[in-house]
């Protein structure tokens, strides 16, 4: 192949648009992971690789955080997971050939698709200053830029570390330890995009940020809300959870803008009648909530409950505080503002709370339709009011489950990737480190691209992840990581992130979880915490991409010993890095849960949760708080939308797989944008026209716009409207965040249409 002739995607006429299906995975979900995995990795490669995603000695997948079940299916199959393994297991490179054909500049002209198609990273490059191409570099020189670049500095906190969360234990570990050696809390991470909403509120409620149920409680629930979140494409291991609860008569509840398939039919590919086609009905009830309803929504089921006294009294006396205030909240919620912000009938409301009260086991999960709105913070907390009100935390097949993406995302917070990190964590891990740890909170995601927009923050190293794309207003960003001295990224394969460089630009290549990891003291493991808190190790089976690859730990390890010198306090870098046993020695000595790790990872465990295990809650006060919430509503102007920028079916967060969206009948194509029948023709926009999306203007006038688009007539609440990220991540204010989590409003973005020129 050409490297010089990119394969050209297929034009905008290409792009069909068709019914949208009304179920998830079967023999097409087969067939499209085969397929995508041959293409990448040939027939043994893909037959030796899907067969060792998430067994006991394989290594976990980075499709999701979703637990594994105890007992595995010969293969845990699922699209998802078999695709994000072929993205990495491919055999193709973005080897210095392509470097040295291609400027950064012209590079930068290419799709995400494009880029990420260039297969894997296979040496650590370097783009010295007004430099046009990324020209091969030593390991060693790679890491006297970076420690240059740091000592340059006048202050450590004018450099900020990313994380994203595919990041494993040991190195998030060792990556915080190294942060803030250096002084600094910097320490963004792609939760502050992501379920930050929950943890914050979370914490406020029941004094812990992690969702409080099992795999188990799924399974034995009578009641399930998904609320905001769209398994069959994000989490399809989670439809056989819900198939297997709904076996045992639970129902369950969609409470989405859209009719997502995976939840109205599952075709488990596990099980013969999901082969042929005719899986189970999953959803008893949808409700087709506006974008950014669920404050009033879930307000509006309290309220009932309270009305009708459908409480459980004795945990509420013993167990929490707050009763009088919601109540007099609930007392003062106006029913037509419910109605305003949720667009649902009474009657929708009335059979959901019914639901609820008939439940003896509820569990509610929800995703990013929850936590990326301005009000998303008092969204969860009232999600979790309705919990508390019923006695359904700490109580068998009830609970709390925020659905978390990345596989790794809930354990490198608890390794200390946290920008605002509580003075308990660093009081315990400080003496085991042995050396001093900043207490000042450093920048989160928005308040780095801020810094780094007004000159504050000159390094910017990202581990892993997409930062220019992942993050909102992408033009602000990518000026704002243009202005930084140096950036440097650590990562697989190339991305957008990569191709917009500050002054001088690092990319240092790293192993994925599918690949062998050999150091001086042998062949090692990682590990990860899934969602509902359980740890277990992973272990990668596959020669690495280029034999001049490092693993995160080796990368962090050896530029920390460049910085820092051989030894900080008690610890001593090179030896970290030699055997991860001795990362865990630190970790089982510095951080609550992990006695005994190195011991405990052969069988993998489950950290503590207090409201789970013993209904205690470490608040200040000892109780579970219930909080009143005030109603917001948004405020849409006459001729606008709200737009929700959400997944296709064929893409991990900023990786394009393909340019299919099974699920919602739309082919060869991602510029689409989703708008109910009747808006269109009240908009004079016929299905099918191509229009531009466009912001409404800042104070200084400038009006954000992602451009030609093809409108598609779709089933959606009124007034609402759903395009994919990170195309439409343009059109996200900087400064429209979420109150009290900073989380961005990619769900909530005000639009107006208008025909392309
Ligand atoms: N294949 C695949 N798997 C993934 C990822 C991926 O990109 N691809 N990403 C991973 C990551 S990091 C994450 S965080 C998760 C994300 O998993 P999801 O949260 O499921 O991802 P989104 O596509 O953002 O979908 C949001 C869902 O919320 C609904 N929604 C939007 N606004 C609202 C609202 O206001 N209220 C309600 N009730 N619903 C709303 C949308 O219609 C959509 O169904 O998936 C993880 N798994
Ligand atoms: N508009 C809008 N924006 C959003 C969202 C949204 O719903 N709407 N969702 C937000 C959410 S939930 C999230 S989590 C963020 C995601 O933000 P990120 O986590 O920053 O983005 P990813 O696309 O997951 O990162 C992909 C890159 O990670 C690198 N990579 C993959 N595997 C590894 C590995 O093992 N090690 C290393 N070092 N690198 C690796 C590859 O280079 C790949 O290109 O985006 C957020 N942005
Ligand atoms: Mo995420």
């Amino acid at each position: 192949m050409s490297l010089r002739r990119p394969p050209k995607e297929p034009p905008a006429a290409a792009l069909h648009v068709g019914p949208a299906a009304d179920h998830a995975a079967g023999l097409p979900a087969i067939l499209s992971s085969l397929r995508h995995g041959l293409r990448e990795m040939g027939l043994r490669r893909t037959v030796q690789t899907l067969r060792m995603v998430n067994q006991d000695q394989g290594f976990d997948c980075m499709g999701c955080a979703w637990p594994d079940p105890a007992r595995r299916h010969h293969a845990e199959f699922c699209e998802n997971g078999a695709k994000a393994v072929a993205e990495e297991a491919t055999l193709l490179r973005a080897g210095p050939e392509l470097f040295a054909q291609w400027s950064v500049a012209e590079l930068a002209e290419q799709s995400d698709f494009w880029l990420g198609k260039r297969g894997r990273l296979t040496e650590p490059l370097y783009l010295a200053p007004g430099a046009t191409h990324y020209a091969p570099v030593s390991w060693d020189d790679a890491f006297g830029v970076i420690s240059g670049a740091l000592h340059g500095l006048a202050s450590p906190d004018e450099a900020a570390f990313y994380t994203s969360g595919r990041t494993s234990n040991e190195a998030a570990f060792v990556y915080q330890a190294f942060v803030r050696a250096l002084g600094t809390n910097n320490l963004p991470d792609c939760s502050n995009m992501c379920h930050e909403s929950s943890g914050v509120a979370l914490e406020q409620s029941i004094g812990i940020g992690k969702g409080s149920v099992s795999l188990e409680d799924i399974e034995m629930a009578d009641l399930i809300l998904v609320a905001g979140q769209n398994p069959g494409t994000n989490h399809p291991r989670m439809l056989s959870a819900l198939e297997a609860a709904k076996d045992r008569g639970a129902k369950v509840i969609a409470i989405n803008p859209l009719r997502e398939a995976g939840l109205s039919r599952f075709d488990n590919p596990q099980k013969v009648r999901g082969m042929l086609g005719r899986g189970v009905e999953i959803a008893d009830l949808h409700v087709p909530v506006r974008v950014g309803g669920d404050l009033a929504l879930f307000a509006a089921v309290n309220a009932r409950l309270l009305a009708a006294d459908a409480l459980d009294h004795d945990f509420v006396r013993e167990h929490c505080d707050g009763l009088d205030a919601v109540r007099a909240a609930a007392a003062a919620l106006d029913p037509d503002a419910v109605r305003a912000a949720t667009g649902l009938d009474d009657h929708v409301v009335d059979e959901l709370t019914a639901l609820v009260m008939a439940s003896e086991r509820t569990v509610i999960c929800w995703a990013m339709g929850l936590t990326q709105h301005r009000h998303s913070v008092a969204t969860i907390r009232e999600v979790v009011n309705l919990l508390l009100l019923r006695g359904m935390i700490g109580r068998p097949g009830a609970g709390l489950c925020p659905v978390r993406g990345h596989s790794n995302v809930q354990g490198d917070r608890t390794m200390g990737i946290f920008e605002k990190p509580r003075p308990e964590f660093l009081d315990r891990l400080e003496p085991v480190l042995g050396y001093p740890l900043p207490r000042e909170h450093g920048l989160d995601v928005v308040g780095t691209i801020e810094a780094l927009r007004d000159g504050r923050v000159k390094v910017f190293l990202g581990m892993g992840g997409n930062f220019l794309s992942a993050a909102p207003d992408t033009a602000v960003t990518a000026a704002a990581l243009g202005r930084a001295e140096l950036t440097v990224h650590v990562a697989t394969k190339l991305n957008r992130s990569h191709v917009t460089p500050g002054r001088a630009a690092l990319l240092l290549p790293t192993l994925g979880r599918t690949e062998r990891d050999v150091q001086a003291g042998g062949e090692q493991r990682v590990t990860v915490e899934d969602s509902m808190s359980a740890v277990h190790a992973s272990r990668g089976r596959l020669e690495p991409a280029s034999r001049h690859l490092r693993s995160e730990v080796a990368i962090v390890c050896a530029l920390a010993e460049r910085t820092l010198g051989a030894r900080t306090g008690n610890v001593e870098w090179a030896a970290l890095a030699e055997d991860y046993d001795r990362i865990r020695e630190l970790v089982a000595a510095g951080i609550d849960g992990f006695e005994d790790f190195n011991a405990r990872i052969e069988h993998g465990f489950v950290l503590p949760h207090p409201p789970r295990d013993s209904r205690s809650f470490a608040t200040p006060n000892g109780r579970a708080q219930l909080i009143p919430n005030p109603l917001e509503v948004l405020d849409v102007p006459p001729g606008h939308l709200l737009l929700q920028t959400l997944r296709s079916h064929d893409q991990y967060n900023t990786t394009i797989y393909g340019l299919n969206d099974r699920y919602r009948g739309i082919k060869a194509g991602r510029r689409v944008v989703l708008v109910h029948p009747e808006d269109l023709r009240e908009l004079g926009l016929p299905p099918g026209t191509t229009v531009d999306l466009l912001g409404r203007p800042d104070r200084d006038g400038t009006v954000r716009r992602a451009d030609r688009f093809r409108a598609v007539a779709y089933d959606t609440p009124r007034g609402c409207a759903a395009a994919y990220y990170p195309e439409t991540n343009a059109l996200v204010p900087l400064h429209s965040v979420a109150l009290e989590s900073g989380t961005p409003t990619s769900k909530s973005v005000v639009i107006r249409l208008a025909r392309s020129g």
